[in-house]
């Protein structure tokens, strides 16, 4: 069976910007429809009939939706394993991968945001996360172990991390810890992140343009 074409919906420097590394990691074919988030053009009718929550990233597949950043990444290094980009499901690495995967959606995002906005974390027994402190402590020591999240192993749950860690340092809601800034420059080093960045500057520079303020 023929793989169907692969749309990717993107906003320059947002979170879909990690699925564009990985993109370029994965040297998948895509079709870009890249957003104008200033404009509102990703709260327009017809992007939210494919996403209703109206965020990037999100792909679509022959008639299949996929959004979230930790989903795409998994059903992308799964559909082209040539990369060697995830470990395959009868590997032990499996379990640890997917672990990862759901624990940035489920833990490390609530926590930060709430930590950004500084909102409580409720009771530890009712909070999905537990505690900003445990949660920290909980992927610092799994960078202690590194290189990868995966310890020597890398793979698609990098780029997520790079991507995330930078991202919270940059707003200081994670500390400049060495771990976490030692990964950092280890991930968002490779040429991947370079060429995705100034793919992202040339096109936030034409919609400026664009909009009359270039
Ligand atoms: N849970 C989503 C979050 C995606 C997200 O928050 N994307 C932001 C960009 S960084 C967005 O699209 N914001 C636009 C908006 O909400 O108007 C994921 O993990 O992919």
């Amino acid at each position: 069976m023929s793989q169907p074409a692969i749309t990717f919906f993107h906003g320059p420097q947002t979170r879909s910007s990690g699925i564009a590394v990985l993109i370029e990691e994965l040297g998948v074919p895509v079709e870009r429809k890249v957003f104008n988030m200033k404009a509102g053009e990703h709260r327009r009718a017809d992007y939210l009939a494919i996403n209703p929550m109206g965020k990037v990233p999100a792909i679509k597949v022959g008639d299949e939706v996929i959004t979230e950043q930790a989903a795409i990444a998994i059903y992308l290094a799964d559909l082209f394993p040539q990369a060697g980009m995830a470990p395959k499901i009868d590997e032990p690495l499996r379990g640890s991968y997917l672990r990862w995967f759901v624990y940035y959606g489920s833990c490390f995002e609530p926590a930060v945001i709430d930590k950004a906005l500084n909102r409580d974390a409720g009771q530890q027994q009712m909070s999905a996360y537990g505690s900003y402190e445990a949660v920290l402590d909980t992927v610092c020591a799994q960078l202690r172990k590194g290189p990868y999240m995966l310890g020597e192993r890398f793979s698609a749950l990098d780029i997520l991390w790079g991507s995330a860690l930078r991202w919270t340092v940059g707003f200081k809601i994670i500390p400049e810890k060495p771990e976490i800034m030692a990964y950092i420059a280890r991930i968002t080093g490779r040429p991947s992140f370079a060429k995705v960045a100034a793919m992202d500057a040339e096109i936030t520079a034409q919609q400026a343009i664009a909009a009359g303020q270039g």
